[in-house]
């Protein structure tokens, strides 16, 4: 299992943030995500056979948020 953090731009509410957490719990390779405002973060763990981190960023964004540098 690996594990990544993103800093997520653009979340205004919890809404955002439980939004954002059920979509990459429910990318399959995924087996936990925690997404915060305060920090405006996902901490990410992922099965590297299955998933990839950039592949993850895309969901981010799917969702309507972004992915800081
Ligand atoms: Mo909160 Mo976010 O009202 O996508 S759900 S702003």
């Amino acid at each position: 299992t690996a594990s990544v953090t993103f800093k997520v731009e653009g979340m205004s509410c919890t809404g955002c943030s439980g939004k954002l957490q059920k979509a990459l719990e429910a990318v399959p390779g995924v087996s936990a995500a925690e997404v915060t405002l305060e920090p405006a973060q996902a901490v990410i763990q992922y099965d590297e056979a299955k998933v990839s981190p950039s592949a993850l960023k895309g969901t981010v964004e799917d969702v309507g948020f972004d992915v800081g540098g």
